[in-house]
């Protein structure tokens, strides 16, 4: 008996770090930022340039690819077909390219000395989502597909998962806010059903990827793809100090390590005491209840930011 437990507990802890390892591996694609790489990178390329070669190729790749957009007209509630990509050739001369159909928008990367570089991503959505839409700093409950230029899939997750939208490539984590969460029923077996979810990809530049960081063997400066289909939300209160996360980006740079108000090496959206003084941020942020952040002194720097 003693000894069965005792393999057994040890086959249970092996088995659980066998998991863990696999989940890391696994969310090493996704999660790890170009910057978190722990390998060597290669030497960074100019942002501008490899903005105008990375933009190019994926024009090119846009007027000579279509997606399976058939498959998503008159889609049932609980739909989620798998995006298929293929070439405009032979049997489907006549399909319509994604260049045909694609929206933009432009985001700005910030290099180490703080200049700025415009960054084009181009996507489709192909159903909104019938909820909220996440913000950059949410936690996202998605299936997602990640695909190179020459279709090739280096992630994919069939089940959801949830992610927080901070950590993951910068071209995803501001797609995210252009989809809308769905609802849900629950069946009678417990599990649940998904409905009216958002549904789409987007296509971008290496800059807003991995760049020169050589993730999960991706060769360097690789466009990325990804479908996403966004399931549900959870908005952020890191530390819990009643001010969301994404009101603690105090810049709107999308990145949340870069505010710490009071220098002590903790970020905003971690530190319950933002300004310091002794007093925590959910005493001092709203005191009065209006919804409205104090600002006691009327010096414009409301109180939980303000250590005079
Ligand atoms: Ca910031
Ligand atoms: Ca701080
Ligand atoms: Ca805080
Ligand atoms: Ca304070």
């Amino acid at each position: 008996m003693y000894l069965a437990s005792v393999f057994n507990n040890n086959f249970i802890l092996f088995s659980i770090r066998l998991l863990s390892a696999l989940i890391l591996l696994t969310f090493c694609f996704i999660s790890c930022k170009k910057d978190d790489s722990p390998i060597n990178s290669i030497p960074a390329n100019d942002y501008l340039d490899q903005h105008n070669i990375d933009n190019d190729s994926i024009i090119d790749f846009m007027q000579n690819h279509f997606y399976n957009y058939n498959d998503y007209v008159n889609l049932s509630p609980d739909d989620g077909p798998e995006l298929i990509i293929d070439s405009i050739k032979g049997d489907n001369s006549n399909k319509t390219p994604i260049y045909d159909q694609v929206s933009s928008f432009q985001i700005d990367v910030k290099d180490s000395d703080g200049n700025l570089f415009p960054h084009t991503a181009y996507y489709v959505i192909m159903r909104e989502g019938s909820g909220e839409s996440p913000t950059v700093a949410d936690s996202v409950y998605v299936r997602y597909k990640g695909m190179l230029l020459n279709k090739d899939v280096f992630d994919q997750r069939k089940s959801p998962i949830w992610l927080q939208a901070k950590n993951v490539v910068r071209g995803f984590q501001e797609f995210v806010p252009r989809l809308k969460k769905g609802s849900f029923d629950i069946n009678v077996d417990g599990t649940y059903k998904f409905n009216d979810f958002g549904i789409g990809f987007v296509i971008m530049p290496s800059g807003l990827g991995y760049f020169n960081s050589p993730v999960g063997g991706l060769p360097s400066y690789s466009p990325l793809i990804f479908h996403i289909e966004m399931i549900t939300i959870n908005q952020t209160d890191h530390d819990n100090d009643s001010v969301l996360t994404i009101n603690e980006d105090l810049d709107g740079d999308s990145n949340f390590d870069n505010d710490d108000t009071d220098s002590d090496s903790i970020a905003n959206y971690l530190d319950p005491d933002d300004d310091n003084d002794g007093i925590l941020t959910k005493d001092e942020y709203d005191a009065d209840g209006d919804g409205i952040a104090d600002d006691s002194d009327g010096d414009g720097i409301p109180d939980y930011l303000d250590n005079e």
